[in-house]
Parts: structure tokens; C-alpha cells; sequence
């Protein structure tokens, strides 16, 4: 068994979850539908029709929760706010009983010992605002960023570290392109102009944090390694255009101002004159930040696929003329992701190569895997894949900063097992499994295995 890593001192170790994954309560206290409920309830669109609308019940336990973060030991809970429980339709009034149950959520933290984490936007849009066009539309931008003022004058004071989006690919390219997300759409332009509107979004609710004074600002990327398959010019082009999609979008106008070089070979026709772009937005999209939050899960191997051309829609999805293909000899995790602990070292050595000092201190806000776990007759969950997951990527990660990558913070993804999106409730995640029939939390192995890689720091 090789050693555990050893961190500088001051890192941050964490745990995450979102608020519609865990929280439940949909109808509760005033919050209106976003649009993962429509999304959830459309038949046929996530696993065995699952839905967020009890999930962990987070919303009435979340002491109980707060009392599982305390026993791990953890410096920090990452968690994201749910906008329909803020601002119900999406603009004009807002919901007090919403902010209260936030308000008492850091409370709790805080009493534990717990910095909270806050992401301000995990997907759950305002239905209200998808009726009108949802990110396809500036104005969306400008309702987050109200959004933002009001829950930042209300916790900001509270709550160090905010987080404007959580993984914004997801959002315009699986919600706007291949539909695999609320609100579902297939579309190849709409789903540039989302990308778009979710970094304007991102550049006004920045400008609005700092308005309220907060400490930390930052945003969260899912960046990905890309591999090529092999090392024809075919399937090297094909990663330059994984590399376009997944990370340059983001990186190249947060990072540096501007436009990924490589847009043109990428979308074609449907980035040409992209008429959803205004002067000024690069200024306000590359305002400085105080970190960047990297998720990292698994490298990407990308083949060329011309024959996916032909799809409007398809120009712009994830499998945009290129597909992913299965990584031989290594172990796949129950999202059948390859583990390869080496790619999440090489991602951020080659962030910090493309970025320098323009890179902002990093903090891995999610990372963890999803296991095919077991209850033995005691009740215990030895989930012994997801120790050595957890094992090999903090050991790459250590490696990281050994390399000289600025990396201040770890949250495990995540606290409890919860609702996966379109995947429903079987992908387990959590470090602690949750009965659904009966709410009851068991924390597993890997819990104890992250306590004590907390605790010996403390020693
Ligand atoms: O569950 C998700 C989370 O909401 C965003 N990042 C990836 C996780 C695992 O798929």
C-alpha cells in the first residue's frame, strides 16, 4: 500500500454536494420549479424516472449532515444555492424563507468549525427564466447577477469562498446541444450562445461579489485531459477540437480575454459573427480572480469522427466529429470513467505551462468517483475501489503542487450518495451511503480513509 500524500499546511480539505441533488423539498417554503424538476418529471429522461423531489432530504437534515462533515474532520463544505428558492420566478421578488434556510445552513457550519464553500449556480435554473429563453438569452445573465447581489448581501459576510458557476460546459453543451440535461435542447447555435451568456453571467455576478465585499471569488471548470486515440493528424486535430470545447471556451476568455484561437475549425459557420457577443464582454468575463476551481474526474481518449458533421447540433455536443474510446487496461468506475490518476497531474502542469501567472491559486472543488458499492451484513460499505480512486488522485494531485501548481484546497465529490442528473439514483458517489427508502446515512470505508488523511495533517 503505497504512503498517503502530505500536504502544505493551511490546504484546504472539503466535501461537496448540490443543492438539487441532495435537498429535496421542491415544493417547500416558496421555492418555484427550476428546471431540472421539469426536466426530472419528463418520462423517459433520467434513469428509472428518477427525480430530485426528496433526494437526501438534505432540506430537514441537513444538521444531521452537518454533524457527518464535523466528524470528518473537514475545513470546508462546498455546497451550491438553489435559485428558485432565492428568486422563485426567476426575477422580482424574493423569497425570505429561501435565504433563511441558507442562512441557518452557515449558521450550523459555522458552529462546527466549517468554512462554507457557496456555488451560487449548480444548474438549477428558474423554470420562469428557461420559458424565455433560458442562457440562450442575455438577459438570464443579468437576472443571475441580481440573484447574486441579494444572497451575496445576505451571506457574504458569513460565507469566505464563492463560486459563480459549477461547470458551465455542462450547462450550455449537455443542457443546449445533446439534450442530456435540463432543459434538454439539441441545438448547435444555441448552445454557443449559452456558453456565452454563462461567462457574461459569470463576469457580472463577479462584479456584483465584489460589490458585497466577499473574500474569495472564484469559478468552477470541469476541465478535461483529452488524449488522442492514436497519433494520426485525424485524431490530434480531433483533440484540438475536444480541447476547444471542453476547456479553451472557458479558460481562454476567464484566463487570458480572449476568444480560443481555434473556435473557427471547431464550430465553423456557427461561430462565425457570433452575433451574442458585445464589446466589453471579454473585459467583464477576465476580471481577476482569487482562485480557479478545477473538477476532475478522468481523462477523455478523443478519435476523429467526421461521419457526426452532419448534425447541427452534433457540431457543438461533447461527441462533436470526435467520439471517446474506451481506455484499454485500466480500471473503468461504475460511470465506466477510466482511473488514471496520471491525467489529473498532467491537466493542472499543463494549465499552469498555458496560463503562467495568470493562473489564480487553484482548488480542486470536486473529484471522487462512482463505485458499485455493497452492504455487508453488518451494514458496512467497504468501498475499497473508491479508497484507492481517492488514494491515487490525491498522490497526483500532491504531485501537482510538487511540480509547482499553486493547488490550496481538495472537496471530495461528494458528502452523500445523491441524485446523478440523468443517471438517478444508481451512481453512488458519496463517501456516505444514503437508505433512500429510510434517509438512514452509513458513512463507508473511503470516509474513514479521508479522516484520517484529514487527521494526520492535524497531528
Ligand atoms: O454529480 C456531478 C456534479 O453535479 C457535477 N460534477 C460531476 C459530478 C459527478 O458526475
Amino acid at each position: 500500500m503505497t504512503e498517503l500524500p502530505v500536504f502544505p499546511s493551511g490546504f484546504v480539505f472539503g466535501a461537496a454536494t448540490a443543492s438539487y441533488q441532495i435537498e429535496g423539498a421542491v415544493r417547500e417554503d416558496g421555492r418555484g420549479p427550476s428546471i431540472w424538476d421539469t426536466y426530472s418529471h419528463t418520462p423517459g429522461l433520467t434513469a428509472n424516472g428518477d427525480t430530485g423531489d426528496v433526494a437526501c432530504d438534505h432540506y430537514h437534515r441537513y444538521p444531521e449532515d452537518v454533524a457527518l462533515l464535523r466528524d470528518l474532520g473537514v475545513d470546508s463544505y462546498r455546497f451550491s444555492i438553489a435559485w428558485p428558492r432565492i428568486v422563485p420566478e426567476g426575477a422580482g421578488p424574493v423569497n425570505a424563507k429561501g435565504l433563511d434556510f441558507y442562512s441557518r445552513l452557515v449558521d450550523e457550519l459555522l458552529e462546527a468549525g466549517i468554512e462554507p464553500a457557496a456555488t451560487l449556480y449548480h444548474w438549477d435554473l428558474p423554470q420562469a427564466l428557461e420559458d424565455r429563453g433560458g442562457w440562450r438569452v442575455r438577459e438570464t445573465a443579468e437576472r443571475f447577477a441580481e440573484y447574486t447581489a441579494v444572497v451575496a448581501g445576505h451571506l457574504g459576510d458569513r460565507v469566505p469562498r464563492w463560486i459563480t458557476f459549477n461547470e458551465p460546459w455542462c450547462s450550455a453543451f449537455l443542457g443546449y446541444s445533446i439534450g442530456r440535461h435540463a432543459p434538454g435542447a439539441k441545438e448547435g447555435r444555441g448552445a454557443l450562445a449559452a456558453a456565452h451568456h454563462l461567462l457574461v453571467g459569470h463576469g457580472l455576478a463577479v462584479k456584483a461579489l465584489r460589490a458585497a465585499g466577499v473574500r474569495e471569488v472564484g469559478i468552477t471548470l470541469n476541465l478535461d485531459r483529452n488524449l488522442p486515440a492514436t497519433d494520426s493528424p485525424a485524431d490530434l486535430a480531433a483533440v484540438v477540437r475536444a480541447d476547444t470545447q471542453h476547456n479553451l471556451v472557458w479558460t481562454e476568455p476567464i484566463l487570458a480575454g480572449r476568444y480560443p484561437a481555434t473556435e473557427e475549425e471547431t464550430w465553423g459557420e456557427l461561430i462565425t459573427g457570433a452575433d451574442f457577443r458585445r464589446d466589453g464582454d471579454l473585459e467583464l468575463i477576465s476580471q481577476p480572480l482569487d482562485f480557479l476551481g478545477v473538477n476532475y474526474y478522468r481523462p477523455i481518449v478523443v478519435a476523429d469522427a467526421p461521419h457526426r458533421e452532419a448534425d447541427p447540433a452534433l457540431r457543438v455536443a461533447t461527441d462533436n466529429r470526435y467520439e471517446e474510446v474506451t481506455l484499454p487496461g485500466v480500471r473503468h468506475t461504475a460511470m465506466n470513467w477510466p482511473v488514471v490518476p496520471e491525467s489529473f497531474t498532467d491537466l493542472l502542469v499543463r494549465l499552469k505551462q498555458q496560463y503562467g501567472d495568470a493562473l489564480p491559486p487553484v482548488h480542486i472543488t470536486e473529484n471522487g468517483s462512482a463505485e458499485h458499492d455493497t452492504v455487508a451484513e453488518d451494514g458496512a460499505v467497504h468501498d475499497s475501489d473508491r479508497v484507492e480512486y481517492l488514494r491515487g488522485h490525491l498522490t497526483a494531485l500532491k504531485a501537482a503542487i510538487d511540480a509547482g501548481v499553486d493547488v490550496r484546497g481538495y472537496y471530495v465529490w461528494s458528502l452523500l450518495d445523491n441524485f446523478e442528473w440523468a443517471f438517478g439514483y444508481d451512481k453512488r458517489f458519496g463517501l456516505v451511503r444514503v437508505d433512500y427508502e429510510t434517509q438512514e446515512r452509513t458513512p463507508k470505508d473511503s470516509f474513514r480513509f479521508y479522516q484520517e488523511l484529514i487527521a494526520a495533517h492535524r497531528r
